[in-house]
């Protein structure tokens, strides 16, 4: 009976290439959660529904240009206009199952050349995930799958760099899934991996993001 218990809810945090399954996991994950009684809500990064958010959409779909660091910190934004209601859910026990955090803010942005601590520095004092979810897929394969080739980032190339930065953040929150596999498998092992981790951090108070 994950999170029925009085306790706070739980980060977790989807991180993964494009295309490595993260925005249909999450949503396969929080119907399984809701359906175990548990209190869990779905959050994704960047949001466009706010107005940082809407420039953060522009840029990604080409219809506007804007400094690699000032997208940086737009994206970054994006998390601390989010950070107040995050740790009031948390707080009231609430799950939030979020498709990428801060880790894809750094991996895409260092991926273009930009000093990995100045891209870090922004982000710390964001509420610290709980457990980071890292679902591999080589870009190749990623890039089979549908939809790819849209969006500003969405080249293998670069997605290669993304990909070794990510490796570069890995810390002990971290469980790497293997994303090529069925979907269901994978499904199988995230819902595994998330009831454990909100059974483990009911008690444990919340903390911030430090790298
Ligand atoms: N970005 C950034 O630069 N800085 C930041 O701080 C943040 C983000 C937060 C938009 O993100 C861009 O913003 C992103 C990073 C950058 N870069 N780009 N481009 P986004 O989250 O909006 O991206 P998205 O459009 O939602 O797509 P995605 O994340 O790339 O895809 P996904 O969510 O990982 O995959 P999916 O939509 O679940 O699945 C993709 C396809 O694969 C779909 O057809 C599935 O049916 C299929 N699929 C999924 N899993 C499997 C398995 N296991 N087997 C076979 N097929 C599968
Ligand atoms: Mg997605």
């Amino acid at each position: 009976d994950a999170g029925s218990k009085s306790g706070r809810g739980a980060l977790v945090v989807l991180e993964g290439l494009d295309r490595s399954g993260k925005s249909s996991q999450c949503a396969r994950l929080l119907s399984y959660l809701e359906g175990q009684g548990c209190r869990a809500e779905g959050w994704r990064f960047p949001d466009r529904g706010t107005c940082v958010g809407q420039m953060i959409s522009a840029y990604l779909a080409n219809e506007s240009q804007l400094d690699d660091r000032t997208i940086h910190l737009l994206f970054s934004a994006n998390r601390w206009e989010k950070r107040a209601l995050m740790e009031s859910k948390l707080l009231g026990g609430t799950t939030l199952i979020v498709d990428r955090y801060s880790y894809s803010g750094v991996a895409f942005s260092a991926a273009k050349g930009l000093d990995i601590q100045w891209c870090k520095a922004p982000d710390v004092g964001l509420i610290a995930p709980d457990l980071v979810i890292y679902l591999d897929v080589q870009p190749e394969k990623a890039a089979e799958r549908g939809g790819y080739g849209g969006e500003r980032y969405e080249k293998i190339e670069f997605q290669k760099r993304v990909a070794d930065h990510y490796h570069s953040l890995r810390d002990s929150t971290w469980k790497v899934v293997d994303g090529s596999l069925p979907m269901e498998t994978v499904e199988e092992q995230l819902r595994e991996l998330a009831t454990n981790c909100i059974q483990e951090c009911q008690e444990k108070p919340l903390t911030n993001l430090t790298w």
